[in-house]
């Protein structure tokens, strides 16, 4: 009789279990999915492909993002002014995580 009982609520614990952690990873999607991952940074310029909108910069760490400080090309969007792009120059800039899952600079100045 314990043994009966011990066992349907063995089954109960396993029949409710995976409904809960689909609502949770659900729950955890769906914020992800309107979250804006983005990060800010600063590095000096190190070439600019004006054409292809892409301009590689060492940067500093960006603690947000958990990258660590490395030289790397940047995409920038579409509507940033990629005058203080000059290689030498210090700048200053925030990275957004794109539909695609990249990364690209949406805001882009000389640094202060
Ligand atoms: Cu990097």
């Amino acid at each position: 009789m314990l043994r009966k009982l011990m066992l349907s609520a063995g089954l109960a614990l396993a029949l409710s279990t995976p409904a809960f952690a689909a609502d949770a990873s659900h729950a955890a999607m769906a914020g992800m999915s309107h979250a804006t991952v983005s990060g800010e940074g600063s590095g000096e310029v190190k070439s600019v492909d004006a054409a292809k909108r892409s301009v590689t910069i060492a940067h500093g760490p960006i603690v947000s993002l958990q990258w660590p400080g490395m030289t790397m090309p940047f995409a920038v969007a579409k509507d940033v002014d990629l005058s203080p792009a000059k290689p030498g120059a210090k700048v200053s800039f925030t990275v957004e995580k794109q539909a695609d899952g990249s990364f690209a600079i949406v805001k882009l100045a000389a640094a202060k």
